[in-house]
């Protein structure tokens, strides 16, 4: 337990509180903020409260001052936990992983860059060029995603509107050799619409502000971000604060990471015609539905590399095989004209972003790994993803955006809270149970194959003819109406603040959020016409063709049913828990102080209310009537019997246990440990780090020892 600085700044562990209550944390959660002492221990969890200003706590000599320490023996930072999984995943080839929670705005994606850079920093000391290359990658991949994956929403400037998970991978020397991103759910709605002050990824003002006049004038686009309708909304909140990523910076971390200046030109084409998409405009005449703005057809069909005719066709067209095995093609309304040129430029975007992680994935991924020869290739994933989101309009991305935190919190308390507890009862240890609250009710409400919300959508969504949102929501208020976490009509009759026709609201284990239903089908069913996939995958642009693979089936082929966007999400983050699971976990979460982005406001309702959700407190007893080291007796014995001169070389007594017990009374901490069925429990390291320093005070005498013996001098 770090106890390393004066008390004026505050516990630098929660566990050291006087008593562990909501008041007592809250005060020591300020006090701490307020001396500028963001980063505050449970154990191994680091809670850390976003400064909202620039802290002089990073870099090199921080950095030399974690490195190869222990957790307790410094003051709480990203970086102790940083080392601990890195050690963790060294010392015993360990995979391991930290997982970074918190809502918007939080500082999960500031946090799992300042872990990335420390570890980048400690490793390699021979700067083999190798290995510095795959280092400077993954560095370098930051700025890309966040490019073309972040946007300003009103909770954070530079929020990702993606999850992303970050393997990397390290030879039996601990240098990284490569790694592998996953990426979750990209908010893709945001490509056509933004909320009110928000903006669209910053990968589009980018381009429009740091293209320079020739790159623009070839691009057929004008520098003005409000001449776009996909664009317009942002424009006016450019400020130089808010416009992420320096382009330049942007374009020179693309080529290191090697990709081709081809590869660049394809990518600026597609965000130039998904702006134009944008701007073109339906007419009808009578029922017949036209494009007027030729020109911008011939320039979208320049720069995706297809002809204006067979643009202007998928956009007004959709073929169709008939129940008799014809094919057919049918003129579009203008709605569904508007819809499918929408749907074409969000999946234009969705693909880029795909492409983009992927083209990063073959650079990173590792080459030439011969375990035979290199030892064991072991693991650190860092977890960066979405937070979860209240906001005053809850729309499908929600949803997913907090199913998938339902699902970490889920982990967070099987993996702390759960495990941990079962574990002293298995082992026979008196124990008091300690209460939490278990989210999975919710995670079932949302989950449960054909009882839960994303099965009751997806059968919506599979239905033949027409059922819309406002039915869907019926069938769920029927379905779902007991359910003590969805609130129905049933529950709340006179909640005035919903609309019953339109609303459902979840009791999340962090709030309660409405949700309108409005869109939820379409975005569920996320259709997009096989005439755009043809479309793309005939381009003369290879990397365009490249994204789109799937448009080579003719209309006969097609799936017919797909599965839908909830059930692929669904299933990413169930893979992405079982990824988690197996790994050994650690924790980093992040709190938001405020609501303005201040660097001195404490908000004491919004902080006290994260704490509750993110089960803090819970933490903090169970971590406290708990055991922070275990070990098996024999592997103990093994590692610590050459300190005690009753189990050295080797014992005489009946069990491993009686010897262990030896070992914990000579070192006279019998006060600190309890003896479970098959392992030794210990309940603050420092009685272990008196035991590691005497070890390694013991080693070089008995190196001596052994190697006299060896030549006959003894
Ligand atoms: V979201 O779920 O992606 O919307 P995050 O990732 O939790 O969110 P982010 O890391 O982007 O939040 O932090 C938001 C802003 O807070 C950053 O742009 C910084 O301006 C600020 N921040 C966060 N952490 C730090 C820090 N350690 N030092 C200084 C910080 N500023
Ligand atoms: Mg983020």
């Amino acid at each position: 337990m770090a106890e390393l600085e004066g008390l004026e700044f505050g516990k630098s562990d929660f566990v050291l509180l006087d008593e562990v209550n909501m008041e007592q944390f809250m005060e020591n959660l300020q006090l701490r903020f307020e001396k500028g002492r963001i980063y505050t221990f449970i154990g191994e969890v680091v809670v850390s409260v976003n400064p909202y200003k620039q802290m002089d706590i990073y870099g090199k000599v921080a950095i030399e001052a974690y490195r190869g320490r222990e957790l307790y023996e410094n003051p709480p930072h990203l970086y102790a936990v940083a080392d601990a999984a890195y050690k963790a995943m060294k010392r015993r080839a360990k995979d391991t992983c930290i997982v970074i929670s918190g809502e918007s705005g939080a500082g999960k994606t500031e946090a799992s860059k300042y872990i990335m850079q420390y570890i980048a920093a400690i490793t390699n000391p021979n700067q083999r060029e190798e290995v510095e290359s795959v280092k400077n990658v993954l560095l370098k991949s930051n700025c890309v995603l966040e490019a073309f994956g972040n946007a300003k929403t009103n909770r954070n400037d530079n929020s990702s509107r993606f999850g992303k998970y970050m393997d990397i991978n390290f030879n039996f020397n601990g240098d990284p050799t490569g790694g592998h991103i996953n990426n979750y759910l990209l908010e893709k709605s945001r490509v056509v619409q933004q909320h009110a002050g928000e903006r669209n990824f910053h990968s589009f003002y980018q381009l429009l502000r740091g293209g320079t006049d020739d790159m623009l004038s070839n691009l057929h686009l004008q520098r003005n971000p409000e001449a776009y309708v996909y664009s317009k909304e942002g424009a006016s909140v450019i400020t130089f604060k808010t416009n992420f990523n320096d382009p330049a910076a942007v374009l020179s971390a693309m080529k290191v990471i090697g990709f081709t200046s081809e590869e660049i030109s394809s990518i600026y084409k597609i965000i130039a015609t998904i702006l134009l998409l944008g701007n073109l405009e339906f007419e009808c005449d009578g029922e017949i539905v036209q494009l007027p703005g030729a020109g911008s057809v011939s320039h979208v069909a320049e720069l995706t590399g297809t002809e204006p005719e067979t643009v202007s066709k998928a956009l007004l067209y959709r073929t169709v095989a008939t129940g008799g095995g014809e094919v057919i093609e049918k003129g579009h309304n203008k709605l569904e004209a508007c819809f499918g040129r929408d749907a074409f430029a969000k999946a234009l975007y969705e693909r880029l972003f795909a492409w983009i992680v992927g083209r990063i994935n073959t650079v990173i991924e590792v080459k030439n790994y011969n375990p035979a020869l290199h030892g064991k290739n072991t693991v650190i994933g860092v977890l960066d993803i979405y937070g979860f989101e209240i906001f005053d309009n809850n729309s499908f991305e929600q949803f997913c955006i907090n199913y998938c935190n339902e699902k970490l919190q889920q982990l967070f308390i099987e993996l702390i809270l759960q495990q941990e507890q079962e574990e002293y009862h298995r082992e026979g240890i008196t124990w008091q149970h300690i209460e939490y609250f278990n989210n999975q009710i919710i995670v079932d409400l949302v989950e449960q194959l054909h009882k839960g919300i994303i099965s009751i959508l997806d059968e919506a969504c599979l239905t033949v003819g027409k059922v819309t949102d406002t039915v869907c929501l019926e069938t769920m208020n029927t379905k779902l109406g007991q359910h003590p976490h969805f609130t129905s009509r049933k529950h709340c009759p006179t909640d005035k603040t919903m609309d019953f026709q339109r609303h459902f609201r979840i009791r999340h284990y962090a709030g309660d959020v409405t949700y309108s239903i409005e869109g939820f089908l379409d975005k569920n069913k996320d259709p997009l016409f096989q005439d755009f996939k043809r479309l793309m995958y005939n381009s003369a642009d290879p990397v365009l063709k490249e994204m789109w693979p799937d448009g080579q089936l003719s209309i006969t082929e097609v799936t017919k049913r797909p599965l839908t966007a909830a059930t692929l999400f669904k299933n990413s983050i169930i893979a992405l828990v079982e990824n988690l699971a197996c790994k050994e976990p650690y924790y980093v979460r992040c709190i938001k102080p405020n609501d303005v982005k201040s660097p001195v406001l404490f908000d004491d309702a919004r902080c006290r209310h994260q704490v509750a959700y993110l089960g803090l407190l819970e933490n903090v007893r169970v971590r406290r009537a708990g055991f922070a080291y275990r070990q098996p007796y024999a592997r103990f014995l093994q590692r610590y019997k050459m300190t005690c001169e009753y189990t050295w070389p080797n014992h005489l007594m009946d069990t491993d246990r009686e010897a262990v017990e030896a070992i914990v009374t000579q070192h006279g901490f019998e006060g600190d440990v309890a003896y479970g069925h098959t392992k030794l429990f210990v309940r603050t390291p420092r009685s272990l780090f008196t035991l590691e320093q005497e070890r390694a005070a013991l080693i070089p005498i008995l190196v001596l020892f052994l190697q006299k013996v060896w030549r006959g001098a003894l």
